[in-house]
């Protein structure tokens, strides 16, 4: 049967809240998305069944929905049809949506990619995680699931809100539909260092996913700060660190730390109305966990075993009860953990058990709310050290329900509560001697000083609960969008002013897209940028170099200035200041046959695609043309393109058919660089080189470690290059200022 928080507690608890939270006058619907949902459905001998789903995701959000109704969207647990889930939670005040997962899609998405490779290396055991590529196959195909029923639940919604490790990807999906929907994260695990994010094979797609978010919220600012610190270095994302505002594209996703707090009403009352717990006649240290080799349980046991060697006259006297709900049994290594902590736990009884006394208790259990208040309530001790958390409510459960003997909290360092739980005795719950001494402070504390800390502990709890939580998020995620800023010359400097002093810089810049908006029609070279780009050439330490998809003639043409460089036909002509001019010798032959391509693949243009002919280079855009039909018109191309002799190659929407010449925009750039300034171009020059599309990627892959690159436009493209400037106006701020940049002797 479904266990329900005790009805006139949680009624009384709402009731008390309604008066003291302030909440918005008009509540906006919204949409949660996590894995799991509230309950958690399983096929028994007497039907289908479904429980009360245990941690720490479940106890922050059910409040919220509750009281403000809504959709929420998850994996029931078992394989259950739309109406058998509506009935199973007919009586739920919101409405529940299942997504459906195979036994295959929980192995390898849920244990296999959530819980073997995220969960342990977001909390800094880079060791325990596996790289599997099948399994992120897995996680995305699922997580694109997730956004679909999002995507469906999100209609009238003023929100959708994805939750936690299991879906950092589904943003990216529903953003891809719902271009206009307003979408936030909240992450409620660390998010890691840069220096152990990037271990993940799939870093920069993670990324991305979130990055399309208005919002990601973590509990810390800590781990806000590392997610910046990642989106800067790893996708070259411009961050403004005081606003903690990241640029993703054409959009600017605010990052921020949203310290989650519990219903603390709701379990200070359930604590004052639960009968006396057994546990009331003795002197109990307390630990409840979800069993998670995070939680540091096995240290705990270890740390209760050192006190009683070291202090014997807590032998026979204090109990140490650990409470331990299963969790994600499937994983070899959480029964392996389970085995462990039940070999210590006999090693320790037997050591120190006498016929009328055991140290230590352990259930291996789910406990009910009502009895877990009372439990927390008696405890003389709360131990609460894991290894690393994201949050940790337990800590915070405790203190709200100590409304009897004031009890003492020791509290891990690694826990994201220990940043605003000051008042807790901390520990490093690696050290087991330090843990053992403070247990030993803890259950020798004189009652003022416990009164005094704990005081200071519930007022702050009571303060910043879990409605406290949501208003405030809620509050960023639907404020106004924060719009994208451009770049100032600090950053410029940041970005290049090392890197250029003392060098003579040759500059690259791609024309269409880059310099001029990218336009079917020929534009030439607007004053502003002609005249940055003049002044950057009569400095006499730069060099400008051009270059574009369009013929030598027509590009020349456009930009016009006899200071410059030009690279034509995607590299494959090169003229203009300082430069032996160079022309493939095969490049007539496949201008030659460029028009009759274009003209074959023109037929296709029926069907909504975009043929365009840019010298020897035709490129197909199926942008157009509904996704389903795109990969039957894009091999159709592809056996035009490969039967008149050019290479194929695929773009994001399209194709494109480009002479099989081992020589594109990179290849050219090395070209300009060795015959202007030789062989030893490296010593006193530097390469910056600006881009806006696919051809492009060419010239950043080639340019890695040799210069500076930048991408301009979308973020939501991968890209090889360095840096990423969001729009043609920070181009020619970049211009400007390095026309404007300090010489080498100032
Ligand atoms: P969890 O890792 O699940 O949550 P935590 O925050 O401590 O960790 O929440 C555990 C929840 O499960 C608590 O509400 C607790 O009462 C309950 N619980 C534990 N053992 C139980 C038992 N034996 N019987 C019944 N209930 C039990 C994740 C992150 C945390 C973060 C939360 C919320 O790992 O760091 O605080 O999400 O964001």
């Amino acid at each position: 049967m479904m266990e329900k928080r005790a009805g006139s507690g949680w009624k009384k608890a709402l009731a008390a809240d309604a008066a003291v939270a302030a909440a918005p006058a008009v509540e906006p619907r919204i949409v949660v998305v996590s894995n799991r949902l509230p309950i958690t459905v399983h096929r028994s001998s007497r039907g289908l069944e479904s429980r009360r789903s245990a941690g720490g995701l479940v106890s922050a959000l059910e409040p919220v929905l509750r009281k403000r109704g809504g959709i929420w969207v998850g994996w029931p647990g078992a394989e259950v049809s739309r109406g058998q889930l509506e009935a199973l939670t007919a009586s739920e005040p919101y409405e529940i949506r299942g997504v459906p997962l195979t036994e295959t899609e929980v192995a390898s998405y849920y244990h296999g990619f959530s819980n073997r490779t995220l969960w342990p290396l977001f909390h800094s055991f880079a060791g325990r995680a596996q790289f599997s590529r099948r399994d992120w196959e897995m996680y995305e195909r699922v997580n694109e699931r997730f956004a679909e029923a999002a995507i469906e639940a999100a209609a009238e919604a003023a929100l959708v809100w994805i939750h936690d490790y299991h879906l950092m990807l589904a943003p990216q999906f529903v953003r891809q539909v719902l271009r206009g929907a307003r979408l936030a994260f909240f992450l409620h695990i660390p998010f890691p260092p840069y220096d152990l994010f990037r271990l993940l094979p799939w870093d920069v797609d993670l990324l991305r996913g979130l990055l399309a978010c208005d919002l990601v919220g973590f509990h810390v600012e800590g781990y806000a700060r590392n997610f910046l610190d990642c989106a800067e270095r790893l996708l070259g994302a411009r961050v403004d660190w005081p606003a903690m505002l990241v640029e993703h594209g054409d959009r600017s996703v605010q990052v921020g730390a949203f310290p989650l707090g519990i219903d603390f009403e709701y379990y200070e009352a359930a604590a004052r109305q639960a009968p006396r717990s057994p546990i009331q006649a003795e002197r109990v240290v307390l630990g409840v966990d979800r069993l998670d080799y995070t939680k540091g349980i096995p240290e705990r046991i270890l740390a209760f075993e050192r006190l009683l060697e070291l202090h014997p006259q807590y032998r026979g006297k204090v109990v140490l009860l650990q409470l331990a709900v299963p969790s994600r049994f499937q994983v070899a290594e959480y029964r392996q953990l389970k085995r462990e902590i039940d070999e210590l736990v006999a090693r320790v009884n037997g050591r120190f058990a006498t016929a009328s006394w055991s140290p230590i208790r352990y259930l291996y259990r789910f406990v009910p709310t009502e009895r877990l208040a009372a439990l927390y309530r008696d405890a003389e001790v709360a131990l609460v050290t894991p290894l690393r958390d994201g949050m940790n409510l337990v800590a915070k459960e405790f203190v709200a329900c100590q409304v009897a003997q004031p009890g003492v909290l020791i509290l891990s360092k690694l826990a994201g509560a220990a940043e605003t739980m000051h008042e807790a005795i901390q520990v490093n719950p690696y050290n087991i001697d330090a843990t053992a001494q403070a247990l030993h402070r803890a259950l020798s504390m004189d009652e003022a000083e416990r009164r005094s800390r704990l005081a200071a502990l519930r007022r702050r709890e009571r303060r910043y609960d879990v409605h406290w939580w949501l208003d405030g998020f809620l509050r960023a995620a639907l404020g106004a969008p924060a719009g994208i800023q451009p770049p100032t010359d600090r950053e410029f400097r940041t970005w290049l002013g090392a890197f250029l002093a003392g060098y003579h810089l040759a500059l690259f810049l791609d024309y269409e897209g880059t310099l001029v908006p990218a336009a079917q029609e020929p534009v030439s070279l607007p004053r502003p940028v002609r005249k940055a780009l003049e002044a950057c050439a009569q400095r006499g330490d730069t060099d400008v170099s051009i270059l574009s998809g369009r013929s030598l003639r027509e590009i020349q043409a456009l930009a016009d200035h006899p200071a410059f460089t030009y690279t034509a036909n995607q590299g494959l002509e090169i003229a203009g200041a300082g430069v032996p001019p160079f022309r493939h010798p095969d490049l007539s032959l496949y201008e030659e046959r460029a028009g009759p391509l274009a003209a074959a693949l023109g037929e296709l243009c029926e069907r909504g695609a975009r043929v365009e002919r840019k010298g020897a280079t035709v490129t197909v855009d199926l942008s157009g043309v509904p996704r389903a039909e795109r990969p039957r018109m894009a091999e159709r191309a592809q056996v035009l393109i490969t039967r008149a002799g050019f290479q194929a190659r695929a773009l994001p929407a399209g194709i494109e058919a480009r002479p099989p010449i081992g020589w594109d925009k990179g290849q050219a750039v090395l070209y300009i660089a060795r015959s202007r300034y030789g062989p030893t171009w490296s010593e006193n020059v530097r390469l910056v080189y600006v881009g806006d599309d696919h051809t492009d990627e060419d010239a950043f892959r080639l340019l890695t470690g040799l210069g500076i690159t930048f991408r301009v436009g979308s973020a939501e493209t991968p890209t090889g290059a360095r840096r990423r400037l969001p729009n043609i106006d920070a181009v020619r701020a970049l211009v400007d200022w390095l026309a404007r940049r300090p010489r080498a002797s100032a």
